[in-house]
């Protein structure tokens, strides 16, 4: 009696507790992979670098494992709001630390379709159909040659990478000045100098940018 008295008790709250911390940590598993990069309406630039440019070939979306191992994200998927656009083939493997870009052209829908001049969204699902990120961009943030993208790398807010188009207006997220970087970190290299800027130093010069616009729109008011 007690020995199945004591296997009631395991299978009573053992069991649960068991699949209870292994759902735990099969999805903190994929907590690190995210959408870290999007650029919807390229300007001229041969960015898949196929030789030509193109207005949808040339679009790209850049995911980025943060976590500590590497992922297998096969048959996880990307989706803009009108409906899927990619499908990672079986075995993809995306090391921590890595960037994955996917372009329009090599997209398993044979594009991404982000749009230019409306909002639009981009969403990454496993292979389970559970969404693990999804960003909404506004029509300012997918002007030509503008990307917009997470600083730091995986975990931070999104920023407007406005420095190929410059951004002056009101809108958030404001422009940083700095570059589109597809498979490579957003890092925020000083202009010139090759220095990357800590968080801090990126404020700073925020706030330098926009006092330097404010300066500048009441020299126009006093002409
Ligand atoms: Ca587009
Ligand atoms: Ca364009
Ligand atoms: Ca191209
Ligand atoms: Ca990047």
């Amino acid at each position: 009696m007690d020995s199945v008295f004591g296997r009631r008790r395991w299978f009573g709250w053992r069991l649960p507790l068991v699949a209870g911390v292994w759902a735990l940590a099969t999805q903190a598993a994929y907590a690190g992979v995210v959408i870290n990069e999007i650029m919807a309406n390229p300007g001229s630039v041969d960015w898949d670098g196929s030789g030509t440019f193109s207005e949808t070939g040339d679009e790209w979306i850049e995911v980025y494992n943060a976590g500590g191992s590497p992922e297998n994200i096969g048959n996880w998927t990307i989706h803009d709001s009108v409906g899927l656009k990619h499908r990672f083939p079986d075995g993809t493997i995306i090391d921590a630390g890595e960037f994955v870009v996917v372009y329009g052209s090599t997209a398993s829908s044979g594009s991404l379709g982000l749009n230019n001049n409306a909002q639009d969204s981009v969403t990454l699902k496993n292979s389970g159909a559970t969404q693990v990120d999804t960003y909404a961009y506004d029509t300012h943030e997918s002007d030509d040659e503008r990307s917009t993208g997470r600083w730091p790398d995986g975990t931070g807010a999104f920023q407007l990478f406005d420095g190929l188009n410059s951004y002056a207006g009101a809108k958030t997220p404001q422009g940083n000045g700095f570059n589109p970087t597809p498979g490579s970190a957003n890092a925020v290299p000083e202009p010139g100098s090759g220095t990357l800027l800590g968080l801090g130093a990126v404020a700073l010069l925020g706030r330098r940018r926009r006092r330097r616009r404010s300066r500048r729109d009441e020299q126009q008011c006093r002409l």
